[in-house]
């Protein structure tokens, strides 16, 4: 793992910490007195952060997680200058939230979401960006946006429509609901809700054995996923095509081969 930049564990404002080891990186948003809520300055050290990461090749899986008792409550609605009126709010959404989140749209690792709390507003949208989405049970996803007269921003109408459907997802986001972990697993909206005592080593476990695969396949999938979502068949079948290919030619999937036909367990480098 390149150590400087990217392995930094005090970012210069603090308002984030990013610690890598084992070709696994964390980023705690940590801002626990204001339940870790976004302002410029921690959305623009989480950009910097998703660059370094982009551009480690060492680098296998990333975690996202929260300080304290909360994975994020949003938008900081005291932070002067970014939610005033329309025009603040659009140059907060556009030069802020948007690149972090196309950045984690285009990581080529898997990123998870470790939801340790709270989740609200573009909390919600930041952990729905992830590809894999793992809450404690004692966490909730909070749709405060209409409590306060905005909109999901942040990717949020995009996710929570693919994830929950139209219906449920305009409904739930009109009446600003609050969804419990275990019911954003049964519809669909994340992965696992895992007891509070049990979530440290359940993340540890998910984060390591992401890291030991194969990291290129593993980043065509993302793709290929992200494509689906707009793809006809015919597109997607010849995208799969394409990305099958190029995961065909990976070190990976030669050792991953050898280690089959060997009736061994494969010892992916993420090459
Ligand atoms: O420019 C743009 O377009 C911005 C984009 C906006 C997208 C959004 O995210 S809009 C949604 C913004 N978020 C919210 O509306 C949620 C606000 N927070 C809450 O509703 C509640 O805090 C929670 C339901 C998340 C948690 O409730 P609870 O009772 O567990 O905690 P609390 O006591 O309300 O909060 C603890 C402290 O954090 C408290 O400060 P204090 O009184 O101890 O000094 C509270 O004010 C502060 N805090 C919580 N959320 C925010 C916040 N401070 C600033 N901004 C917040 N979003």
């Amino acid at each position: 793992m390149s150590e400087p930049a990217a392995a930094n564990s005090n970012p210069p404002n603090g308002d984030i910490d990013l610690s890598a080891a084992g070709g696994i990186y964390r980023l705690t948003l940590n801002r626990p007195q204001r339940l870790n809520a976004f302002t410029r300055n921690m959305l623009s050290a989480m950009s910097d952060a998703l660059a370094d990461i982009a551009a480690d090749r060492e680098a296998r899986v990333l975690v996202i997680t929260g300080a304290g008792r909360a994975f994020s409550a949003g938008q900081d609605l005291t932070d002067k200058g970014a939610v005033e009126d329309g025009r603040a709010c659009r140059n907060t959404v556009e030069r802020y939230y948007n690149p972090v989140i196309r950045q984690i749209n285009s990581l080529d690792l898997p990123v998870i979401a470790a939801v340790n709390g709270i989740a609200a507003g573009a909390g919600v949208s930041l952990a729905l960006a992830c590809d894999i989405v793992v809450a404690v049970e004692s966490a909730a996803f909070d749709l405060a946006f209409a409590r306060i007269g905005l909109i999901p921003d942040a990717g949020g109408t995009h996710h929570l429509q693919r994830l929950l459907g139209p219906a449920r997802a305009k409904a739930m986001s009109m009446l600003g609901e609050k969804i419990a972990a275990a019911e954003a697993v049964q519809l669909g909206l994340i992965y696992r809700a895992v007891p509070d005592a049990d979530f440290a080593a359940e993340i540890g476990a998910l984060a390591q054995r992401l890291a030991s695969g194969p990291t290129k396949a593993l980043a065509l999938m993302k793709q290929a996923f992200h494509a689906g979502d707009h793809n006809s068949l015919e597109q997607q079948l010849a995208l799969e095509a394409e990305l099958q290919s190029q995961a065909a030619d990976t070190e990976d999937f030669a050792e991953g081969l050898a280690a089959f036909l060997g009736k061994r367990a494969p010892r992916f480098k993420g090459l």
